[in-house]
């Protein structure tokens, strides 16, 4: 299989996020990317490829237009006024006031942050377009012959929405890769999240719409991070009416416990009629991740990928989440050796 990675991914380095009122390293760093790579290399998984550059028009396909510009313009707006010291918002609007737009950059981010783990930085805008272009040519490559491709994203994107960033990430590079598999012509498709926490911002980019699914096996919401979303009973809205599948599952949670709900998410998916699926890969469901707490083996990754396998279906994997640094690189290719064992079979 081949891997899209792109060295720019470094430009976003946030050294803090805020947990329970202290401000701690954040978790979410380059070197996950990088390990990850090392273990492609090591265990000759394919060809590394470099991203190619797709432009702004497939971001505008899922985010909202004053959204991309703001990300595209906040650090100059930001800098220029506070100098080179990560951005981080200073207010957010209450419910029920005007979510209108101020001069000033710290209330502009409060406008669109969900919360305080995502610090904007001078290479932010280019990490995050990077990782975009990575999921995009991930998309273009698996929908040819070659019917799979991992996107080794990073930042991570699945909390990003239509208008509002956090949890890591700016852009949602699965969404992106979803709605360019649309573009294409497939006619229905489907994103299993399998990331520890829910995929907030890709429900949200598609809970109106029945030709892209969304599934996602997550920590229960009502303990876990993005916490106002991921219940069971989100099923989606409109004509998306039953395209939404949350499974929630509790703190704890080991593979005897996580595989039925995989089964669940597949069968759902295979009822969809599924011709083409992204997979929002996050590998934070490791026993040893440092921020979750469910209890999956190493070894239980790579069943993770020939389940997903059995879908029989072109398949884009974009990475998310998983702070285990010593294990990200062998869960995460695990889950891909362990689909490509069904299909080269
Ligand atoms: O999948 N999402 C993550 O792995 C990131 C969760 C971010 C939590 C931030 C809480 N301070
Ligand atoms: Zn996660």
């Amino acid at each position: 299989m081949k891997t899209v990675y792109s060295p720019r991914h470094a430009l976003q380095d946030a050294q803090i996020e805020f947990i329970r009122g202290k401000s701690v390293p954040s978790f979410e760093m380059p070197q996950r990317a990088e390990l990850v790579l090392e273990r492609i290399k090591a265990v000759a998984l394919g060809p590394v490829v470099e991203p190619g550059s797709f432009g702004l028009e497939p971001l505008l396909a899922v985010h909202d237009p004053d959204f991309v510009e703001f990300l595209s313009t906040i650090w100059e707006t930001w800098s220029a006024e506070s100098g080179q010291i990560d951005a981080f918002p200073n207010a957010w609007p209450p419910p029920r006031s005007r979510r209108i737009r101020t001069k000033r950059p710290g209330a502009e981010l409060g406008r669109y942050c969900i919360d305080m783990s995502s610090p904007i930085m001078a290479g932010t805008w280019t990490a995050v377009t990077s990782a975009a272009d990575a999921a995009l040519t991930a998309t273009e490559i698996a929908a040819g012959p070659e019917r799979m491709a991992f996107a080794l994203c990073r930042p991570p994107g699945h909390h990003a929405g239509r208008d509002y960033f956090g949890g890591y990430c700016f852009i949602n590079n699965a969404a992106v890769a979803a709605q360019n598999l649309v573009d294409r012509g497939a006619r229905r498709v489907a994103v299993l999240d399998v990331d520890y926490h829910h995929g907030n911002g890709t429900q949200d980019i598609f809970y109106e719409r029945a030709d892209v699914l969304v599934a996602s096996i997550h920590a229960d919401p009502e303990t876990e991070y993005p916490y106002y979303s991921g219940y069971a009973d989100e099923t989606g809205d409109g004509p998306g009416e039953g395209f939404n599948l949350n499974v929630p599952l509790a703190w704890g949670s080991a593979y005897g416990e996580y595989k039925p709900a995989l089964d669940t998410a597949l069968a759902r998916i295979a009822a969809h009629g599924t011709e083409a699926l992204v997979v929002s890969l996050g590998v934070d469901t490791f026993d040893g991740d440092p921020i979750s707490r469910f209890k999956l083996q190493n070894a239980d990754f790579l069943s993770m990928g020939r389940a997903i396998a059995s879908l029989g279906v072109p398949t884009v994997f974009v990475m998310e989440g998983g702070y285990a640094v010593a294990d990200i690189g062998v869960n995460t290719v695990n889950v891909l050796t362990g689909f490509e064992d069904v299909i080269g079979s």
